[in-house]
C-alpha cells in the first residue's frame, strides 16, 4: 500500500508565537513520521532575510527537528511563500528538504497532484503580483542578500506591517483565488487535483475543467488553531486542532 502525504502551511513560525513552535514541532515528531511525505506549502516562516541569519535560534532548531524526520526516511519537500521565498539551498539541504517549484505536480500519497503556494492563484490581486515578480528575480535577491541583517530585518518588519494595512484596505474577493486562474492551473497540468494555502481560507472545493471534476483543497494557516491534511490515494483527509 502506497505511503500517505502529510501537508501543511502557512504555520507562519515566529519567536512571538512559542505555542505554534511547539505545535509545529510536535507534527514533526508525531503525525508526519507515520508519512512518507511531508509537504510544506509556504510561509513556514513569519518571514525569512537569509539562510545566513543568526538573529535567533528558531531557524536552527526548525532545522534540526526537520533532519531528525527526514533521516527517519520521511520525504521533505518545501514550496517558498510570499513570506519565506528567501529560504536557500543551504537550509534546505541542512534540513534535508527539497525545494519546489510553483507550481509543481508530482505525485502525493501516490496520486498526481499540483502544489502551489497559493498567492499565484490570487490574479485579481495586481498590486501584490508586481511586487512577487520584482523579488523574485535573483538580481533582486543577491542585491538584498547583500544588505547587513539588521537592514533586511528592518525592511522584513516594514513589509510585514505593509502587507497588513494593504489586507485590512483590499477587499475580500481580490484576497481569493480566481476561477480562471485555478481552471488554467488545472489545464497545464492535465492533472484533477490541487492543493494549496496562503488564503487562510481552508476548505474542499470542486472545479469543472472541460467537463471533469477537479478536487482543490485549501490548507489552513496556523495562526489561531492550524491542521493539515493527509493524502493517500485518492483519499484526502482534513486534520483540525482543536484548540
Ligand atoms: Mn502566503
Amino acid at each position: 500500500m502506497t505511503e500517505h502525504a502529510l501537508l501543511l502551511s502557512d504555520v507562519h513560525l515566529s519567536d512571538e508565537r512559542p505555542a505554534q513552535v511547539q505545535r509545529f514541532l510536535d507534527t514533526l515528531a508525531g503525525p508526519a513520521r507515520a508519512a512518507g511525505q511531508l509537504f510544506i506549502l509556504g510561509d513556514l516562516f513569519e518571514y525569512w532575510v537569509g539562510d545566513d541569519d543568526r538573529t535567533s535560534s528558531l531557524a536552527n532548531t526548525v532545522m534540526q527537528a526537520i533532519a531528525a524526520l527526514a533521516r527517519t526516511g520521511c520525504a521533505v519537500a518545501l514550496t517558498h511563500g510570499n513570506r519565506d521565498f528567501l529560504i536557500g539551498e543551504a537550509f534546505a539541504a541542512q534540513a534535508g528538504i527539497r525545494l519546489l517549484d510553483d507550481p509543481v505536480c508530482l505525485p502525493v500519497g501516490g496520486q498526481d497532484t499540483i502544489l502551489m503556494h497559493g498567492d499565484l492563484l490570487c490574479t485579481d490581486d495586481t498590486g501584490y503580483l508586481a511586487f512577487r515578480s520584482q523579488v523574485r528575480q535573483p538580481a533582486w535577491q543577491v542585491q538584498f542578500l547583500a544588505q547587513p541583517i539588521e537592514v533586511r530585518h528592518g525592511i522584513a518588519r516594514g513589509a510585514t506591517a505593509e502587507s497588513g494595512r494593504a489586507k485590512a484596505a483590499k477587499s475580500e474577493d481580490i484576497m481569493d483565488v480566481t476561477e480562471q486562474a485555478v481552471v488554467e492551473v488545472f489545464r497545464r497540468f492535465a492533472c484533477d487535483r490541487l492543493i494549496h494555502g496562503h488564503t487562510h481560507r481552508p476548505g474542499h472545493h470542486v472545479h469543472t475543467v472541460d467537463g471533469h471534476p477537479c478536487q482543490r483543497w485549501v490548507l489552513p494557516d496556523w495562526y489561531q488553531t492550524g491542521g493539515y491534511l493527509l493524502a493517500q490515494g485518492d483519499r484526502v483527509e482534513a486534520v483540525h486542532f482543536s484548540a
